[in-house]
């Protein structure tokens, strides 16, 4: 039986991200059709592939469900980013009709993650706040997403709370305001997502945030500073390591960076650099 991080007692596992179509500087590194996708993660030697869904509404979950079981793969988590980028959905909007379609999205997601044996994150979809009482959007998250940890409860999904920069989100922006905001609604199937890119940006200490998050960490992506991919500048991965280690961390590990110099060498690259250097 897999944990909230996907995990079964062993080490951390390495997975990466990939998608149908994304924008040329999106740090999404495998494009194409699924059968595809899934192979060459496979053939690289990823143990998992992170699936930006373009459309939740039009997404087959079982076919890729079929070929991750062929490829031997797992899928580590479904990402929402899309309903937020695409169909301009969030469940901060003022109108309720369009935080009721993302809400709706979202419990797809959960469906779907479900069928996958994955969990689902949440990032842009939450919205940003603005210049409107934080409070007051805040509490409207919440109670949102309260239905969501209620669903991924149900059927078995974590669900991963992305801290996400500054630049892209003005809320839970670091590791200790998203564990208080998980702690402060109760949930009990939502954690945190850290990825090193918005902590180098957020964060006094990497290893700090990884502490403070202890067992509510249950997913990780990773990219440099520059959000070239690991090994190519001058991220401190050797600290950032020895902090997952020290909790215990066993989820998923998800290369999420520029696809330069192509995605699939970066893929590559960092898969190389991470077993040799950091998981094994
Ligand atoms: C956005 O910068 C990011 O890190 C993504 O994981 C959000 O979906
Ligand atoms: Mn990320």
């Amino acid at each position: 039986m897999a944990d909230e991080r996907g995990g079964e007692g062993k080490g951390m596992k390495l997975a990466v991200t990939a998608a149908p179509d994304a924008g040329p500087m999106a740090p999404i590194l495998l494009r194409g059709e699924f059968a595809g996708i899934v192979s060459e993660a496979a053939g690289i030697g990823y143990d998992a592939i992170e699936i930006h869904v373009p459309d939740i509404w039009e997404f087959d979950a079982d076919n890729l469900f079929h070929l991750c079981k062929a490829a031997g793969i797992a899928v580590s988590a479904l990402v929402s980013g899309q309903l937020f980028v695409r169909k301009g959905l969030s469940l901060s909007d003022d109108d309720p009709a369009i935080a009721a379609k993302a809400a709706e999205g979202l419990e797809l997601f959960v469906d779907a993650a479900a069928k996958l044996e994955c969990g689902v994150i949440v990032g842009w979809v939450r919205g940003r706040i603005g210049s409107r009482d934080r409070e007051a959007i805040m509490a409207k998250q919440a109670a949102a997403l309260r239905e969501i940890d209620a669903r991924g409860r149900e059927r078995n999904v974590p669900i991963y709370l992305e801290a996400i920069n500054r630049y892209e989100a003005d809320s839970l922006t670091t590791a200790g305001e998203t564990v208080d905001f998980i702690r402060k609604n109760g949930f009990a199937s939502t954690y945190v997502h850290l990825d090193t890119f918005h902590m180098n940006i957020e964060e006094f200490s990497p290893a700090k945030a990884i502490r403070q998050c202890g067992p509510l960490l249950a997913y990780m992506h990773v990219a440099e500073n520059t959000r070239y991919y690991p090994g190519h500048d001058r991220l401190d991965f050797g600290e950032v390591f020895a902090a997952l280690r020290e909790i215990g961390y066993n989820g998923f590990v998800s290369v999420e960076c520029l696809p330069l110099p192509g995605g699939s060498e970066a893929a590559r690259r960092a898969r190389e650099f991470l077993t040799c250097r950091h998981v094994c």
